[in-house]
């Protein structure tokens, strides 16, 4: 075997060995680099004769293809290596099931909202929605409760910078949409026509300092109106007894309107109801207060109180919802625990 036929096969036992392309560009130097043997035997050839020069010179490139053949053909395989182990370790298995997006749900006490927008919908009332921020004038003064009330103590109110409330009920969003409403039909008032009434429930966010397991400091309220020259207690035992037979979806209970007292209704009532089955059956309880609109809150409408008289109701979502789905801690609906909060949808 000739020198040449030898170094091929060295070459190509070098490049076979070569474990990364950087090592078999390392082996290719000592072959075919400026040094290499290749490039060194072809320098030599300068001594030669024409004809070995020729001769030798052939013999030699042959050798150098070679090499070079066998350099290209492990440059594929180790590419080819590469490729695979890339190609192995960005394996995308298929045959995994695939992540389902989570659903989403409303709140149960949203539920409780849209279902009471609904119920009180049905009989005829518009819904009004308002600020959160209140003044103290529609939040207290024009709701009869004057400033020594014990309604305005530190202790029950949030207060805002520069004479702002958080409002504490959303009886203030009745007297705006009230006043709202005068001044709508101001001219048919001036001219001594009838006022359309005023029926309109306040849904919403209010606020308290209070937090146990039954009061929570951003609790919901929904408080309703009914206003004009011919309304009466008899009407608001109608529409809050058809109210708690359409929310509970029973006819199996029996309400009760015990005497009270609220500074924007006189007379006023407490409204408790009794279910005749079901885990709560044979206890009273409260579901909401309720009176007639006082004649001062009347006149602070800009309504002559002689004239126009209504009831007036407000209740408490949260408890509603707690009734409903017979749920025992408030602080379930605002600590934003999935587990519990995915079970109303
Ligand atoms: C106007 C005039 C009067 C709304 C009323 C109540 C009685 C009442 C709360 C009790 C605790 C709701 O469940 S609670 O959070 N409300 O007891 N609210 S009468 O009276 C009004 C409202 C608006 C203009």
């Amino acid at each position: 075997m000739s020198d040449l036929d030898t170094l091929v096969q060295e070459a190509r036992a070098l490049f076979e060995s070569c474990q990364t392309p950087a090592e078999l560009e390392n082996a290719k130097a000592q072959f075919l680099g400026k040094s290499g043997h290749i490039t060194l035997m072809m320098k030599g050839l300068g001594a030669l004769s024409v004809e070995d020069k020729k001769a030798q010179g052939a013999l030699i490139n042959k050798s150098k293809v070679a090499i070079e053949e066998a350099l290209n053909s492990k440059r594929a395989g180790l590419a080819l290596a590469e490729l695979e182990v890339q190609l192995k370790a960005e394996a995308i298995d298929v045959t995994l099931p695939g992540r389902s997006s989570a659903q989403g749900g409303l709140h149960p006490v949203s539920l409780t909202l849209e279902r009471i927008e609904g119920i009180f919908g049905s009989m005829g009332f518009d819904v009004a929605q308002g600020p959160e921020i209140e003044t103290d004038w529609f939040n207290f003064t024009a709701l009869n409760t004057p400033p020594d009330h014990p309604a305005r103590s530190m202790h029950d109110t949030f207060y805002v910078e520069g004479d702002y409330v958080l409002r504490t009920h959303t009886s203030p969003m009745q007297i705006r949409y009230a006043v709202e409403h005068v001044r709508r039909h101001k001219e048919a008032l001036e001219a001594g026509l009838p006022m359309p009434e005023i029926r309109v429930i306040a849904p919403g966010r209010t606020y308290r300092v209070d937090s146990d397991a039954t009061h929570s400091p951003m609790f919901h309220q929904c408080e309703g109106l009914w206003l004009g020259e011919q309304v009466s207690f008899k009407d608001l035992k109608v529409v809050f007894t058809n109210f708690c037979y359409s929310f509970f979806e029973t006819r199996d209970l029996e309400l009760r309107f015990r005497p009270s007292f609220f500074p924007f209704t006189e007379p006023s009532a407490e409204i408790d109801i009794q279910f005749a089955s079901g885990p709560l059956a044979g206890r009273w309880l409260e579901v909401a207060g309720s009176g007639q609109v006082h004649p001062k809150v009347v006149s602070n409408m800009g309504l002559d109180p002689e004239k126009y008289i209504g009831f007036a109701f407000g209740m408490g979502p949260d408890r509603l919802t707690m009734l409903r789905y017979g749920v025992n801690d408030l602080r379930l609906f605002f600590d934003g625990d999935l587990r519990f909060l995915g079970q109303f949808r």
